[in-house]
C-alpha cells in the first residue's frame, strides 16, 4: 500500500491527498510532527520537506513530482492534460500556486500564528500522534525558532509575502472572470486548489477559532471575491472524501 508521509495541516500535503483521493488510490497517511519529521524524512528523501510518497521501493518528494508520478502509475483519471500545450499551462499554473500562493500564505499565516503558543500547538498537532501536545509543552519554543529561521519569518518578509499573495490573488480574480477551470474546459492539476484551503475552507466559526485576528479579518474581507468562491466551488465539486485506508501515526 502507498504511504504518504505528511503533516496533516500542510496545504502541500492536502494537495497530494486530494490527488490520491481523486484517483481513488488507497493509501496510508503517516502523520508526523514538525521538528520530529527531520530524521525519518531524511532517511527517505534528499530534502526534509513533506509530502513524501512511498510506493514500494520508490520514494517521491515534492507535491508536483508526486502528482506527475501518480499520473504515470495511475493514469485514470489523468490530472495532467493530454495536450502538451495545455499540460505546460497546467504545470505553469501549479508552479505559480506553489511559489506565489503556497509559500507566501504560509509565511504570512505563520508570522501571525507562531507568537501564539497554544494556537500554534493546536495547529501542529492536528491528527498527530498523541504525544504531540505534551511534547510541545516542552519543546515548542525551539521548534518555533527553527521554523522562523527555516522559512525566514520576520516583519519585513511577512509584509512582502502579504504583498505577493495579494498580487497573486488579484491575478486569480482577474483570470477567473470568464473561466471555470484554469486550463481548458476540464478539471486538471492546475485546479487542485489545496494551497488556498487554509484561507477558504474553514467555516466562519472554525476560522474565528483557528486564525489570529489579522488573518481572520483579511479572510472576511476576501469572502466575496471570485477566487474565494472558485476555491469553495472546486472543493464542493471535485474533492472526494479522504480515502486513506489507515491513518497511522509515527
Ligand atoms: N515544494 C514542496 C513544498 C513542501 C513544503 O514546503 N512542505 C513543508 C510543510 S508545508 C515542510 O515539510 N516543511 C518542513 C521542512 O521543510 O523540513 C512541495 O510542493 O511539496
Amino acid at each position: 500500500m502507498i504511504k504518504l508521509y505528511q503533516f496533516a495541516f500542510s496545504h502541500y500535503c492536502e494537495k497530494v491527498r486530494w490527488a490520491l483521493d481523486f484517483k481513488g488510490i488507497p493509501y496510508t497517511a503517516i502523520n508526523l510532527l514538525p521538528g520530529l519529521h527531520l530524521k525519518p524524512i531524511s532517511k527517505l528523501a534528499p530534502k526534509t520537506c513533506m509530502p513524501v510518497l512511498v510506493d514500494g521501493k520508490t520514494a517521491v518528494q515534492d507535491s508536483a513530482a508526486i502528482i506527475t508520478y501518480l499520473d504515470r502509475t495511475h493514469p485514470d483519471p489523468l490530472l495532467t492534460p493530454r495536450d502538451p500545450r495545455k499540460a505546460k499551462e497546467a504545470l505553469d499554473w501549479e508552479k505559480y500556486f506553489d511559489e506565489e500562493i503556497g509559500v507566501t500564505l504560509r509565511l504570512w499565516l505563520y508570522y501571525h500564528t507562531l507568537p501564539d503558543r497554544s494556537r500554534s500547538i493546536k495547529l501542529f498537532t492536528t491528527d498527530a500522534p498523541w504525544y504531540g501536545t505534551p511534547l510541545y509543552a516542552v519543546i515548542f519554543p525551539k521548534v518555533r525558532d527553527a521554523m522562523m529561521q527555516m522559512y525566514n519569518i520576520n516583519a519585513e518578509t511577512a509584509k512582502d509575502a502579504q504583498r505577493r499573495l495579494g498580487a497573486a490573488l488579484d491575478k486569480l480574480d482577474d483570470v477567473l472572470k470568464d473561466r471555470r477551470f484554469l486550463v481548458g474546459d476540464r478539471f486538471s492539476r492546475a485546479d487542485l486548489t489545496a494551497l488556498l484551503s487554509p484561507m477558504c475552507l474553514p467555516t466562519d466559526k472554525e476560522a474565528e477559532a483557528l486564525f489570529p485576528e489579522a488573518v481572520f479579518a483579511a479572510r472576511n474581507q476576501h469572502k466575496g471575491r471570485p477566487y474565494f468562491g472558485w476555491v469553495r466551488n472546486i472543493y464542493d465539486n471535485y474533492r472526494q472524501p479522504m480515502a486513506a485506508a489507515v491513518k497511522a501515526a509515527a
